[in-house]
């Protein structure tokens, strides 16, 4: 039997997937494209020319899909709505078809107590709103909230826990800077624009979910010198990765040192009086993504970090801070190359807390990717993704046992899928994918996570189970 972790009883043990990483049927009833659509279909942007046209079909195997989460025992799934399947130029009239997809998940998930954990913008941008402009313009700050109004009086009854933005420095830095994610520009003050309109249409659309449990969610990153020198390394990266996110959201006001630090790049012009306490409103939980620390140095030899898979043409996520080089210290890595650092989780949950107002946190995705395959017998055998998610669920639970208000945890991700600029080169699931014949083969992991949330609903002071 998987032993308890020392997580409280009433952890939430979930897992978690984005609309343009599994649905495919991209253009079944009336889904308009978005700049993920157009990206990958532009050559040279995806390892092998993958698109997400057909991913795992989840569009059409929704029902199969929740019957594999509750077989797993997940107490809640956080997915992603595909914007233009909604409203597919990204302003006005609704798609009814597209919406109602989201209707019939949502009461999947409720019929099999499951809690739907919905997510407004997980990086696919409607095509028509970039040709607008894109993130960099302000204007997408208010049709994204009209967008969450359109969606909160949908399904408002039925969900309780709503997240605005997955990762607006990915939308931003990688979309906009580095141009390895859609829609592919590469102009730094471009992506400081767009950060600035995600940050602003996350505060615009929390004001318009009310009655909801309302969060955003930042992958945030522990951050170490790789030497004795490196502090400025540090603090730059620090800043531009997690301190400019979290201190407008949290703080209402942008961090002085970052803004000095982008002085080259742009005057922050873009910024209008009452925006940030716009960006500050009130939150009832931030979401942490954690997947790896960065290690920092101007002072010696690295790589580049968000500079996409070997043979992409992409530049810089960094502006300002371009000369600063990541470091790996020759710890055992994942398939992406991160070296894997569980204590790295317990820091970063530990400084939010501490070093910003009191709020519920949830790791909102940590995960890893291997190459698995299907053995003889017809499982998987995934003991590092075993091991990875062992020991992190570990950090999350030391992280509460130093008084973080660390409420659950979901495992990136339900399934194999869609990885981005990786296309399906990378796995990273609890559930494998046979993507030729699209069937389903729960891993060693999967099954691990269903005892581990069994165990876990059994500890020591539990209480009635849930
Ligand atoms: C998360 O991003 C995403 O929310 C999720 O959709 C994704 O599948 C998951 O992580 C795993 O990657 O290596 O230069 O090509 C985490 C931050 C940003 C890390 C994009 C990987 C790829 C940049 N990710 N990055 S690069």
């Amino acid at each position: 039997m998987t032993e308890p972790l020392g997580l409280p009883a009433d952890f939430v043990l979930g897992a978690a997937t984005a609309a343009y990483q599994i649905e495919g049927a991209v253009a079944a009833d009336g889904r308009g494209p978005s700049i993920w659509d157009t990206f990958s279909h532009t050559p040279g942007r995806i390892l092998g020319g993958d698109t997400g046209d057909t991913a795992i079909e989840h569009y059409r195997r929704m029902a199969a899909d929740v019957a594999t989460m509750a077989a797993l025992g997940l107490d809640a799934y956080r997915f992603s709505v595909s914007w233009s399947r909604v409203q597919p130029d990204g302003r006005g009239a609704v798609n009814q078809a597209g919406l109602d997809f989201y209707r019939r998940l949502v009461d999947a998930l409720l019929d099999n107590g499951i809690a739907p954990w919905l997510t407004l913008y997980h990086w696919d941008l409607p095509q028509a709103l970039e040709d607008a402009g894109g993130w960099p313009s302000r204007d997408t700050a208010h049709r994204f909230a009209d967008y969450a109004e359109t969606m909160h009086a949908a399904l408002g009854d039925r969900v309780r826990t709503w997240t605005t933005l997955n990762e607006p420095w990915c939308s931003a830095f990688l979309g906009y800077g580095s141009g390895v994610h859609a829609p592919g520009r590469r102009d730094g003050a471009d992506a400081v624009r767009a950060a600035h309109h995600l940050m602003l249409g996350h505060g615009l659309a929390a004001r318009r979910l009310p009655g909801s449990e309302v969060g955003v969610t930042l992958n945030l990153y522990a951050t170490s010198p790789a030497g004795p020198a490196d502090d400025d390394a540090v603090r730059r990266i620090d800043g531009l990765q997690n301190r400019f996110f979290l201190d407008p959201v949290l703080l209402g006001r942008y961090p002085a040192d970052v803004v000095a630090d982008l002085a080259g790049v742009t005057d922050f012009g873009h910024v209008r009086d009452g925006d940030l306490a716009t960006i500050a409103a009130p939150l009832d939980f931030l979401g942490v993504n954690y997947y790896t620390r960065n290690v920092v140095t101007t002072d010696g030899p690295g790589d580049g970090a968000g500079h996409g898979a070997p043979g992409l043409d992409v530049g810089s996520p960094w502006p300002g801070s371009e000369h600063v080089r990541f470091v790996r210290r020759g710890l055992p890595t994942t398939a992406m190359g991160w070296e894997i650092d569980a204590p790295g989780l317990v820091e970063v949950l530990h400084r939010v807390h501490t070093e910003y107002p009191a709020l519920p946190l949830y790791v909102t995705e940590n995960g890893a990717a291997f190459h698995d395959t299907v053995a003889a017998d017809g499982g998987v055998r995934d003991p590092e993704r075993v091991a990875y998610l062992d020991a992190h669920l570990r950090a999350c639970a030391e992280a509460v046992g130093k008084g973080v208000p660390l409420r659950g945890y979901f495992a990136w991700s339900l399934f194999d899928n869609f990885e981005w600029s990786w296309g399906y080169s990378r796995r990273f699931g609890l559930v494998h994918v046979d993507y030729a014949t699209q069937r389903r083969t729960v891993k060693d992991s999967g099954d691990w996570y269903r005892t581990t949330i069994a165990a876990t609903r059994r500890a020591p002071g539990a209480g009635d189970p849930r």
